[in-house]
């Protein structure tokens, strides 16, 4: 309990998302506004809001990469607004997809906008392949100050691609929360033509550390760093809140397992799952 408090107080502290990079401000522009962020089109529409728990369950694996040492993060992409976070993927390319958003209207119907989101028909070892949200989330690895700040990103994670799917009914009150699932598995179909993928109000979509690309490369570094997680770091959807996409957690590395202190920050566990249950993953 101690520890998940500390988490707690950990992720409150967190930091202000880091600025968008100059790809990300490439992607974004040329892009249809975003009615979400205007307060008249927004009392119309039921905007989804995501938001990045900060990560959990971080735990080092030798054997991703020969002679080098990964640290695993377990991640959660809240969908925490008015309306569900939804695309429809249209193929496109032999292993692609465009999607569009389709933000639900007030008095029902559905809006559609052009994003710049993709689909991939990623292939997961052992698994077969997905259709996947390309862009869904970043790792990055930020080196700290003594004073407990972001000074410079040092590392970033492999591009991560995730279906958004109701997985983890993670906050049943909130107003027009299904009970059940919307948004089912991912698709593993090569010859579909369109599909759906979208996380509902209250529900969210889990990774846990062990799976494909949930790491980042940390081999060699030594001090204090806050892992970042980003969910939309390219927005392919469209928010009431662009701001709260990001969360993140203190490490010491080399990585050991337990309390981790730093200069600047409360001391925080970030080996521990943060009140989700590991076997329900
Ligand atoms: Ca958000
Ligand atoms: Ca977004």
């Amino acid at each position: 309990m101690a520890a998940l408090l500390l988490v707690a107080v950990a992720a409150a502290a967190a930091l202000a998302a880091p600025a968008a990079s100059a790809q990300d401000r490439r992607e974004r522009a040329g892009k249809p506004p975003n009615p979400c962020l205007d307060r008249e089109q927004r009392a119309k529409l039921l905007c989804p809001d995501l938001r990045m728990k900060p990560p959990f369950g971080l735990v080092t694996d030798p054997f991703v990469r020969p002679g080098r040492v990964v640290l695993r993060a377990g991640n959660s992409i809240d969908s925490i607004g008015r309306g569900p976070a939804e695309l429809l993927g249209v193929r496109d390319r032999p292993r692609g997809m465009r999607a569009r958003q389709r933000i639900h209207r007030r008095g029902g119907g559905r809006l559609w906008i052009d994003t710049g989101a993709r689909l991939l028909f990623k292939a997961i070892p052992g698994q077969g392949a997905y259709w996947k949200f390309q862009w869904a989330a970043r790792f990055e690895l930020w080196r700290l100050d003594r004073r407990g700040e972001r000074r410079k990103r040092v590392r970033r994670g492999p591009k991560v691609s995730y279906c958004l799917r109701d997985l983890d009914h993670s906050r049943p009150r909130l107003p027009r929360s299904p009970r059940r699932f919307v948004y089912p598995a991912c698709n593993q179909s090569p010859s579909r033509q369109r599909v759906v993928l979208g996380t509902s109000v209250g529900w969210s979509d889990v990774y846990p550390p062990g799976y494909h690309e949930q790491w980042i490369d940390v081999t060699g570094l030594r001090g204090c760093f806050d892992l970042v997680h980003t969910a939309d770091p390219r927005d392919g959807i469209y928010e009431s809140n662009e701001r709260n996409n990001t969360g993140s957690v203190m490490v010491r590395l080399p990585f050991e397992t337990g309390i981790q202190r730093c200069p600047g920050r409360k001391p925080a566990d970030p080996s521990g799952w943060g009140g989700f249950d590991p076997i329900a993953y």
